[in-house]
């Protein structure tokens, strides 16, 4: 009954049973496909025993493909048993089968349990009570009670409550303040809630949408089970989980929820389709990832991840479509374009189309990326990002497919084109890879950082034409169609303008992402009078920035952020070459960021020219402290995750350790963290992190 709720629970360190009957057959008891199932959700690390049942009291032979299935599982099959729950075996005492099999737990249990820790004697008392605990849920506080009963401090009951949760017996979310309150000790009595919603009808019919009012119908007066009931005050809970494992999205007012499983077989009319050309100043870029099997669930779990982008069409008929179904999802992100993902067979494609669709592209293949690596680990080296091939033949699209870290490799090498091993037409690898990183090789923060020097020249020929163009339009009096068609072009450049900047600014983010786990990225520094020049002073101001992409702005809220401290001229040459990176990065940021801030907040409290000679002047500042000799020597990180050069990183590992002094536990930081399905996380301001909080009903 529960197989959809099968996709969603899994736990790396367990012995998983796979019980099959010889009269159903090994077909029809879906042995291949559960054993699918958990390669992809655990990877070949999973270790599986395949038992089947019926022994001696059926009369159908257990018939099986032993080295089928051990070719293709290899060391994920521990073994195969059979067993009869029905029949005495007088050797062992126990059931036909069971003696051997409880063997063979035992035994792969233990390679799991040589890795883990071994429990003293007040941790096991803690875990044994609790564990004889006869609810179903509990507070974290009572969690703590039965502890500190057992001599438990704080940080042993936490690592306590963390074991527990990765090894299975109870559920609960330390690192998540909107869970951290709640112990879940029958982890069956939560899946069993989850999947009432993925069993129920009504939602189906209402393409996924389960509204609020509609809980108590689920959960407590007509439970799929017919008995088991979960009072109201347990629903926010039940949302918020629901939300992390990925089941459902809040909706945006905040009265339901979407359950991407329920969402409507038929694909809705979109605005447009990849087979058609597109609209003339726009242009598209074609991906498709290729995969060896198609994990189940793939599209609901990507629909829940682009929940932000979902396209939303106000129809005739008063009601609100969304445009998703079960094969594929339509996006639109905001100045940035429109997406249209298609799952088709082993392909999942994706379709972006822009002015500059470059960014949107990156951002849903990261976000599909880092959704594979959280979710199916053994589809690792397993798939692939290519780019379809363009040929038409008789209005059909080629099947071809080229690999993109292939063509990078054959452009580096010189190689012009490249021919199709479907349509046997040569393509030209630049307009292949056209709106993808040409380049595989190149640093992506060199790479970034030459682009918003472009993009900086590009702001200001923008703004003088802007300015020309209003000039010229008062002079003649008149709107003619000329000036509005300058208007348009200017209007478009921005937004091309606008999309560049965000993917230059998302890859010079992306590459300080290892060090953002530990502290925000973005901060202005100054000396507290007079200037810079003057050393004797050693009075600064640092100013901390929130990190809302395309919003990014200094902390607003009063008391916080802002730090008045006295340093030596050593601690500024560490901090220098950061500083000087990130001065560069937000004084072409702020002219476009600025008028979004200061929206979003309804005042004028980001005066962009104020800022740009703030930023000047640190800029100035840093240049003096990098002395030639030392910039010359540095060399990038050898540290693959960052590609920040040493002195880059050492100077935002100065930032955090003087952050971590100043303010241990955050309170005066103004932002909080917040991890985003592209796998960074964004240091927020207040109003931004509750902005992405989703809205729970009160019960
Ligand atoms: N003789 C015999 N009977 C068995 C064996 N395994 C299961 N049965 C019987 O088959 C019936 C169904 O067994 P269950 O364990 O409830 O099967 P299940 O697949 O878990 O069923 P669901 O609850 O519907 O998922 C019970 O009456 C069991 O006693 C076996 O090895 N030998
Ligand atoms: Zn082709
Ligand atoms: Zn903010």
């Amino acid at each position: 009954m529960y197989r959809v709720t099968h996709q969603f629970f899994f736990s790396k360190r367990s012995v998983y049973l796979l019980v099959w009957e010889p009269r159903r057959g090994v077909q029809q008891c879906q042995v291949e496909d559960w054993l699918k199932l958990l390669r992809l959700r655990v990877g070949h690390e999973a270790r599986v025993i395949i038992i089947s049942t019926y022994a001696q009291s059926g009369q159908h032979i257990a018939r099986i493909d032993k080295p089928v299935l051990q070719r293709d599982f290899g060391e994920m099959i521990v073994g195969f048993h059979e067993v009869d729950s029905l029949v005495d075996d007088p050797a062992t005492g126990e059931k036909v089968g069971i003696a051997q099999l409880k063997q063979t737990i035992a035994e792969t249990a233990q390679e799991f349990n040589q890795m883990g820790v071994v429990l003293n004697k007040a941790w096991r008392e803690s875990r044994d009570e609790l564990l004889a605990i006869a609810q179903p849920r509990i507070s974290y506080t009572e969690f703590t009670k039965v502890c500190s009963s057992h001599g438990l401090n704080d940080i042993a009951t936490k690592t306590l409550a963390d074991l527990m949760h990765d090894l299975g017996y109870i559920v609960y979310y330390s690192e998540d303040e909107r869970l951290q309150d709640d112990v879940v000790l029958q982890p069956e009595w939560l899946t069993k809630a989850i999947g009432f919603v993925l069993e129920d009808r009504t939602t189906q019919e209402q393409d996924g949408i389960l509204a609020d009012d509609h809980l108590e119908e689920v959960w407590y007066n007509n439970p799929a089970d017919g008995k088991t009931r979960y009072p109201s005050d347990l629903y926010p809970f039940f949302l918020r989980l629901m939300e992390k494992y990925d089941v459902s999205y809040r909706l945006e007012d905040g009265t339901g929820s979407l359950v991407a499983q329920h969402v409507p077989q038929v694909r809705p009319n979109l605005p447009w389709l990849p087979e058609k050309e597109p609209a003339n100043n726009r242009r598209r870029i074609a991906t498709v990832c290729v995969m060896e099997e198609s994990p189940p669930g793939l599209i609901p779990w990507m629909i829940i991840r682009t929940h932000d982008y979902i396209y939303q069409r106000h129809e005739a008929d008063g009601k609100t479509h969304r445009l998703h179904w079960q094969k594929g999802m339509f996006l639109r992100n905001k100045n940035h374009g429109e997406a249209m993902l298609e799952l088709r067979d082993r392909e999942l494609h994706l379709y972006t189309e822009a002015r500059w669709p470059t960014y949107f592209s990156n951002l849903l293949q990261q976000t599909l990326q880092k959704l594979i690596t959280d979710t199916w680990p053994g589809l690792e080296g397993r798939y692939q990002f290519t780019v379809p091939c363009p040929t038409k033949q008789q209005g059909k699209a080629c099947t071809g497919r080229f690999a993109i870290p292939a063509l990078q490799r054959f452009h580096e090498e010189g190689d012009e084109t490249i021919r199709c091993q479907k349509c046997l037409t040569k393509q030209n690898i630049e307009q292949l890879l056209y709106g993808l990183e040409i380049d595989g090789t190149q640093n992506k923060l060199e790479q970034a950082l030459q682009e918003l020097t472009k993009i900086q020249q590009t702001t200001q020929e923008i703004q003088q034409n802007t300015q020309e163009t209003q000039q010229t339009t008062q002079a003649i009096q008149q709107n003619t169609q000329e000036t509005q068609q300058t208007i348009q072009v200017i209007q478009q450049s921005q937004q091309e303008l606008e999309s560049r900047l965000a993917n230059s600014v998302m890859n010079i983010m992306q590459a300080i992402a290892s060090e953002s786990k530990h502290g925000p990225r973005l901060f202005t520094i100054e000396p507290r009078q007079g200037n810079w020049r003057r050393w004797t002073q050693k009075a600064y101001r640092l100013h901390l920035w929130c990190e809302e992409p395309g919003c990014e702005h200094p902390v607003y809220e009063v008391g916080k952020g802002v730090y008045d401290f006295k340093a030596s001229r050593e601690w500024l040459e560490k901090l220098a070459p950061y500083a000087n990176l990130i001065a560069g990065v937000l004084k072409t940021l702020t002219p476009i960021a600025a008028p979004a801030a200061n929206s979003f907040f309804g005042e004028e409290f980001m005066k962009a020219s104020d800022l740009q000679y703030q930023l000047e002047i640190m800029k100035e500042l840093t240049n003096s402290l990098l002395s030639k000799d030392k910039l010359l020597m540095d060399e990038p990180t050898h540290l693959r995750e960052s590609s920040l050069s040493q002195a880059q990183r050492s100077g935002i590992l100065a930032l955090h350790s003087f952050l971590r002094d100043e303010d241990p536990y955050h309170q005066r930081l103004g932002l909080r963290r917040f991890s985003t399905y592209t796998g960074d996380y964004l240091w927020l301001c207040e109003k931004h992190y509750q902005q992405r909080q989703s809205k729970m009903p009160q019960f």
